[in-house]
Formats: C-alpha cells, sequence, structure tokens
C-alpha cells in the first residue's frame, strides 16, 4: 500500500485515483478548482462516466480516497492534468508545469513522480524535470521520474485503465521498475516498459495514427461525392480485406485528444510530419463542408431552421471539448440559419443554442442534421417527430440512423459521402419544399 497524490481530477485523474483507492492505497486527489473538490466531497461526480460515480463513492466511503485543494506529502505523485492546444497549434503545458511546481515544496528523496498527461517529446526529460530538479532534488538520483501516457477511451474509461495494455518510460531504470510496481497493483494488461521520451512518442504516434486514418476516411467521403460513389458501402467492402481497417467519415474529429495530439508531433519536428500536418487540416475541414452540404440542400429556403442532433464530440460521452458539432452550429449560424441543438448527455444550460428536448429542436424545423451518433437517437419516433417539422429533411453526416424507416416517414435522406447525385435524385423520393433544391 502507498501513498498517492493524484493532481487533477478530470477525465483520467479521478478514475484513477479512484481505482488505485479502492485497489488497497491511501489516495489524496486534488483539484485546483474549488467547485470540483466541493463537489467530490458532499459525493458529487462533476464528470459523466459509466461506473464512474460508484468507483468514486466507493473509494471516499473506504476512507482511502480524500479530496483536496492542495497537495501533500506522498510516496508517489501522479500528475493527470490538461495539456490544451493554443491557437498556433502549440501546446499549452502550462497546467503541467503548474502541477509540478505545486508538488516541488512536498517531495522527499525517494518519491515517485508520474506524468501521465500527454506531452510532446522531449517534455519529462526537460521542462518537467528542470522544475522538479528545483526543488533540490536530482530528478535522476533522489527522485523516480516517469511518463507513463493515458490511453483510454472516454466512455469505457474504468474498464480500460484496468485491462489496457500501459507503457512506463522512466528517466531512468530503476524509476521505470517502482513505477511498474504501483501501476501492477490494479492494471491487469501488460506493462511495457522503455525511456521518458518513446513513451511520450507512443502515446502521441497511437492519436495520430488514428487521426490519419479518419482523415482519409474523410477523403475518401469527398471523392466518393465528386465520383457518385456511396463512401460507406466502399469502405465497408474494402474492410474485408484481411489487410485493411479504414475508419469512418464524419462531420470532424473532436475530444482533447486526437484533435490535438498530432500537432505535438508537428510541434516537436515540422519538416517530416507532412502527413500528419496535412491530415490534421483535412479532418478541420470537414465541418466546413457539412455546413457547405446543408446550405446547398436547404438554398430554396430563407433563413433555414436546423435540427442539429448531438453536441458531444462522439457518441454516448457528454465531452463538448473541440467538438465539430459546434462549429458546424457556429458557421450555420453565420450563415444565417437558425439552429436549435439537441444532446441528451448534454446540460442544455451549458449553450444557448441548446434545448431541453428533441421536440423543441426539431420543432418548425427544416432539416434534422445529425452530428453525433448517440445511440439514442436511433431509436426515436420519427413519424411523430416529422409531423413537428416544417421540411422534412435528414442529413446524416455519420451514417447512424435507420434510413429505410426516415424515408417512410417522407423525410429525404442524405448522407455524408454517399454519393448520391442531387441532381439525378427521383423527384419521387423528394418531399415538396424539397425538390426545388434536390433537382436544381
Ligand atoms: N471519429 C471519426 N471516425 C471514426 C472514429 C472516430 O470521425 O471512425 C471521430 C469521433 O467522432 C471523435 C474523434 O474522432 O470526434 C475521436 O474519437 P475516438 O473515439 O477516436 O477517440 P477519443 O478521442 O475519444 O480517444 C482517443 C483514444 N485513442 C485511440 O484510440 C488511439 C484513446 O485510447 C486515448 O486514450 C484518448 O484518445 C486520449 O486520451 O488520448
Amino acid at each position: 500500500m502507498k501513498k498517492v497524490c493524484v493532481l487533477g481530477l478530470g477525465y483520467i485523474g479521478l478514475p484513477t485515483a479512484s481505482i488505485l483507492a479502492t485497489h488497497g492505497h491511501q489516495v489524496i486527489g486534488v483539484d485546483v478548482k474549488a467547485e470540483v473538490v466541493d463537489r467530490l466531497r458532499n459525493g458529487d461526480v462533476h464528470i459523466q462516466e459509466p461506473g464512474l460515480k460508484t468507483m468514486v463513492k466507493a473509494g471516499i466511503h473506504s476512507g482511502n480516497l480524500l479530496v483536496a485543494d492542495k497537495p501533500a506529502a506522498a510516496d508517489a505523485f501522479i500528475i493527470t492534468v490538461p495539456t490544451p492546444i493554443e491557437p498556433d497549434k502549440k501546446a499549452n503545458l502550462d497546467y503541467v508545469r503548474a502541477a509540478a511546481e505545486a508538488i516541488r515544496p512536498y517531495l522527499q528523496k525517494g518519491n515517485l513522480v508520474v506524468l501521465e498527461s500527454t506531452v510532446p517529446p522531449g517534455t519529462t526529460a526537460g521542462m518537467f524535470a528542470d522544475i522538479l530538479s528545483q526543488s533540490g532534488l536530482d530528478p535522476y538520483l533522489d527522485l523516480q521520474v516517469v511518463h507513463s501516457p493515458e490511453r483510454v477511451l472516454p466512455g469505457r474509461i474504468l474498464e480500460e485503465l484496468v485491462s489496457n495494455d500501459r507503457v512506463i518510460g522512466g528517466l531512468t531504470p530503476e524509476a521505470t521498475e517502482i513505477a511498474r510496481d504501483l501501476y501492477a497493483s490494479f492494471v491487469q494488461g501488460e506493462i511495457f516498459l522503455t525511456e521518458a521520451t518513446t513513451a511520450e512518442m507512443v502515446k502521441l504516434m497511437e492519436n495520430t495514427f488514428r487521426d490519419v486514418n479518419i482523415a482519409l476516411a474523410n477523403e475518401f467521403a469527398l471523392m466518393g461525392e465528386s465520383v457518385g460513389v456511396n463512401v460507406w458501402e466502399a469502405i465497408q467492402m474494402a474492410n474485408r480485406h484481411p489487410r485493411v481497417n479504414i475508419l469512418s467519415p464524419g462531420p470532424g474529429v473532436g475530444g482533447h485528444c486526437i484533435a490535438v495530439d498530432p500537432w505535438f508531433l508537428v510541434q516537436a519536428a515540422p519538416g517530416p510530419a507532412q502527413l500528419i500536418a496535412s491530415a490534421r487540416r483535412m479532418n478541420d475541414r470537414m465541418p466546413e463542408h457539412v455546413v457547405d452540404q446543408v446550405r446547398a440542400l436547404l438554398s430554396h429556403i430563407s433563413q433555414p431552421k436546423i435540427a442539429a442532433l448531438g453536441l458531444a464530440y462522439k457518441a454516448d460521452v457528454d465531452d463538448i471539448r473541440e467538438s465539430p458539432s459546434l462549429t458546424v452550429i457556429r458557421w450555420l449560424q453565420a450563415t444565417g440559419c437558425q439552429v436549435a441543438a439537441y444532446d441528451p448527455f448534454v446540460n442544455p444550460d451549458a449553450l444557448n443554442v441548446a434545448v431541453p428536448t428533441l421536440e423543441d429542436a426539431v420543432t418548425g424545423a427544416d432539416c434534422v442534421l445529425l452530428l453525433t451518433n448517440h445511440t439514442a437517437f436511433k431509436k426515436v419516433d420519427v413519424p411523430a417527430l416529422g409531423h413537428l417539422m416544417r421540411t422534412k429533411v435528414l442529413f446524416d453526416t455519420r451514417n447512424s440512423l435507420p434510413h429505410t424507416e426516415w424515408q417512410e416517414a417522407g423525410f429525404f435522406v442524405y448522407v455524408l459521402g454517399d454519393g448520391v447525385d442531387r441532381n439525378l435524385s427521383a423527384p419521387s423520393a423528394v418531399p415538396e419544399g424539397v425538390t426545388a433544391v434536390a433537382l436544381a
């Protein structure tokens, strides 16, 4: 059993702190936001993640998880603070810097210090170690300093924290092994040991691989639209090849990881990172493409009203950070559309465009614009929803809804990348009011 201080009680820190607490460690979870600390102390969890509330309560109830607004002396410190991106696409390491400075007065010889936050290559051995060394302790001789990137998928965090393989890279082999012993107390996946900068690269390469693959899928979708091929069918068939796995097109890439991390590699090595930067730009262009498509679809209606379904960056989570839905909505508004957005996971008070119910969003609307593929949207009562609308158009950017059902309810269905030449659409398939656009 160890005394562990976890700094940053967000999507990674809070689950990590509570898992450590339920595995017998004495944990102090620290957050600089007074509101987060107060809510947790009152047994309320500020993040929606399956199983998290139960796990946090179990930790607090056992007495092993304490929540505080500043660090305390411990055997191990784990830093899980955000590393956002600046408008110039450079990593903002202010929170990492502040966390390292915050633990500095509490450091003692032999302490393990883990940086879990995603950082550009060289950060742990460079800036991070420099700050720790200002404690008077040598990060190579007196402290055990490692980078161990978090790799869990929002929506499955608790499960993946335990079952995923883990990479640990220390400033010294001794530090790596000491960190391995701590993580082995709850990780069931394999633990791979390396050095700090390699561990940083591993994390960034994983998310970049996914970003580039999604960019390729998005580029294929645009090609499908140009050459008249349904990209979804084509991808499905291509993926039957034993060595091909193309991801899915969509309205863009969101979240605090995949839309951000590739830029950390570009920052570290801008010369070689041509493909990575180009993929990033491709994915960032998708919201604009969606807006163009919607505008074209509704060009005969002045001030069209759009019901945007989904604000979260991906299915079945409440996280709206870097969500492409927000960009699409802002641009639609900027081009004169009225937008009402509904997301069952997002508090409608969080954004002025959000409304509390699906009915509120679709009433009087000209187009349902599906932006996030939440499971709940697949089960809506389509005919009832159609009755509330002014014009029955569905634009599905995720190919996620049961289109036949929507067509049977009288909707003109358009899917991102489906390759349908709207000039050639059979007039009978197009409901009145949309015909002019579809055939224009
Ligand atoms: N997306 C697509 N098409 C796809 C898959 C995803 O457009 O085929 C979009 C999603 O809608 C979303 C974005 O990409 O907007 C990212 O979603 P995601 O599910 O791919 O990834 P994240 O950001 O939720 O989590 C990723 C994961 N990394 C990898 O899968 C390599 C997770 O394991 C990491 O821990 C997490 O980033 C992180 O924290 O870095």
